[in-house]
């Protein structure tokens, strides 16, 4: 830990990890320092090699580079990819393993980025000129499934995707891919999403309870008093009136839980939640941005706005500005995501040795359990051309980068090889032509798996190497007395997926107990949507500041609500159960 340049690496590598093993798929890194690469190109080739030839051996298809089948390919590229050497995005370590491993070469006749993409992409399909292999975006995939230009990958998913690829995929029971079929058959894969770790948690900070002889809440009326309390009971101990009760950001109708200062977690204290779609006991799916839980939850928090307790100014603040506020000092109570020890609470902790945070499950302002939300978003699908005679090909790829860095069998090698070199800061990862992290699993299994290793209970040599990664860090912070002045990054990581980490908190409360919702719809945007969703988030949006700053009152919720109806909301909650019905009708 004394080894600067062995921080830099771990901070990098793990960095990577917090945004894109829990917040997002596609990038994934591995410990080491093969710069330039030529030698991990090497090793890997080689190793490609004796794949292919331990496959012929075994009797497997592996044909090698000679009798390769060729397949086009249109790729959404991340614009961020770098290279090594004369490597390019048709020719490159993943397109090795392809063309080596399974006698694939891709072409990638369309790779971009952004607009670019979309641009490519409504081209290719105008002019019904469309490649063998493809990802899409939500809206495109369903359109294209729909009229019968995509081909059925059940056979080919049920034949050839390894066990691996189905429990990543199908981890949440089945429910995303269930959005990927058409009549009970598979026409994409969808690249998952993180649900569970988008659920809001209660930071608080330790120091500031322990200034004040107070305890964390455990229901709605003592988290307002314990805000009283940290606004005017000078929790720092400075003698100064600086600090404020609860930070909020100025982002209310978002799904993507703006963090920290989200208000989804204070919402769901009331049963309600702002952007979400929610299954009712009668069966229907409504939108319960319009709920009545929501009414007392934004009269609530106009109270606590005249009673000082929220920056005046948190409608001009966004969670950068609010970052700032915790870094110093100012906030000492907000909701946020599992990511808070990266960020702005790590900050505060280095900006002032002895702050602590620590984190919560969200409190109830009822008698019922609150229930944080969680959101799926899928960002594209992976899909085969209806006229490409291999739809095979894209399941077998699919396989590929589970095995190289998902699998319990990765090694620090096929980490180095396949995903970040921490030394240049190249993922190679970015290349992958199907990279998906088990999203939905991996902080989940990383927690147990650290957790087993400090019990004694397994070794660090017989956990996942980048699950190891986190825990000689833990370790070391443990061991030294959890000087979180000394190691901010140990207390980074005890604070994330150690044993006081949110995954802790996400495990062992809220999933231990059944609490997690689903917001249900995560479709191709609706028709009614489209025409109507931005002006209605916009009314939602104004609607519910205007509460809390009390320039409208509370009651005008009810008129609020009548007018999202008529305005478009009906029709889109109309089609939102139908396709909810059509989706998911053969898995109730
Ligand atoms: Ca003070």
């Amino acid at each position: 830990m004394k080894n600067k340049k062995y921080l830099a690496l771990l901070l990098t590598a793990g960095m990577i990890m917090s945004m894109s093993a829990c917040g997002g798929p596609g990038q994934t890194q591995g410990k080491g320092a093969n710069a330039g690469g030529s030698s991990a190109d090497e090793a890997q080739t080689q190793g490609a090699q004796e794949d292919a030839a331990d496959a012929k051996a075994a009797g497997q298809e592996a044909s090698g580079s000679r009798d390769a089948i060729e397949l086009t390919y249109m790729h959404k590229l991340n614009g961020t990819e770098k290279y090594v050497g004369d490597d390019d995005i048709n020719n490159n370590v993943y397109t090795r393993c392809y063309l080596d491993d399974l006698g694939i070469k891709l072409n990638y006749t369309i790779a971009a980025a952004g607009d670019d993409y979309t641009q490519k992409l409504t081209m290719a399909i105008a002019s019904n000129d469309l490649p063998d292999l493809m990802d899409l975006p939500a809206e495109e995939f369903s359109e294209l499934a729909h009229a019968g230009m995509l081909a059925d990958i059940t056979e080919s998913y049920d034949t050839y995707a390894s066990d691996l690829l189905k429990e990543t995929i199908e981890a949440d029971g089945g429910i995303q891919l269930a959005s990927a079929k058409v009549d009970g058959k598979l026409y994409g894969i969808p690249q998952l999403s993180a649900a569970d770790g988008t659920c809001d948690l209660l930071w608080i900070r330790t120091d500031w309870l322990e200034n004040l002889g107070r305890k964390a809440p455990t229901n709605m009326d003592e988290l307002i008093e314990l805000a009283r309390a940290f606004r005017y009971d000078d929790p720092d101990g400075n003698g100064q009136d600086d600090t404020w009760g609860i930070g909020f950001q100025k982002d209310i109708v978002t799904e993507n839980g703006a963090s920290p200062g989200s208000f989804e977690g204070f919402f769901a204290g009331y049963g309600a939640y702002a952007r979400a779609w929610v299954k009712g006991e009668d069966g229907r799916v409504a939108y319960s941005g319009i709920n009545q839980g929501m009414k007392e939850a934004l009269a609530q928090l106009n109270r606590m706005y005249q009673d000082g307790l929220i920056d005046p100014e948190f409608g001009v603040k966004d969670t950068v500005k609010l970052s700032e506020d915790i870094s110093a000092g100012k906030v000492g109570l907000f909701y946020g995501q599992e990511g808070m020890p990266w960020g702005a609470c790590k900050s505060n902790i280095e900006n002032d040795p002895e702050a602590d945070w620590q984190c919560y499950p969200i409190v109830s302002a009822t008698s019922e359990p609150a229930k944080p939300i969680t959101y799926v978003r899928i960002s594209r699908y992976y899909a085969v051309n209806a006229k490409c005679e291999n739809p095979e090909a894209l399941v077998k790829i699919a396989n590929v980068f589970q095995d190289k860095i998902n699998s319990l069998d990765a090694t620090e090698e096929t980490l180095n090889t396949f995903g970040v070199d921490p030394a240049t800061g190249i993922n190679f990862a970015e290349y992958a032509a199907f990279a998906m992290d088990p999203a939905i699993q991996k902080c989940n299994t990383y927690y147990k798996e650290i957790k087993a290793a400090l019990e004694g209970e397994t070794t660090v040599e017989e956990i996942h190497p980048e699950a190891a990664r986190y825990y000689k860090v833990i370790k070391n912070f443990i061991d030294n007395g959890m000087d979180k002045g000394a190691d901010s990054l140990g207390w980074n990581y005890y604070k994330f997926i150690g044993p006081e980490g949110s995954w802790n908190t996400i495990i062992n409360d809220y999933k231990a107990n059944d609490k997690l919702v689903q917001s249900v719809f995560f479709g191709a945007p609706t028709p009614a949507m489209s025409t109507n969703l931005s002006s209605l988030d916009k009314l939602q949006a104004e609607t519910y500041v205007n509460i809390i700053m009390g320039t409208q009152s509370a009651d005008s919720f009810d008129e609020y609500v009548t007018n999202w109806k008529s305005l478009g909301g009906g029709q889109i909650t109309e089609e939102v159960n139908e396709w909810y019905t059509t989706t998911f009708g053969d898995m109730q």
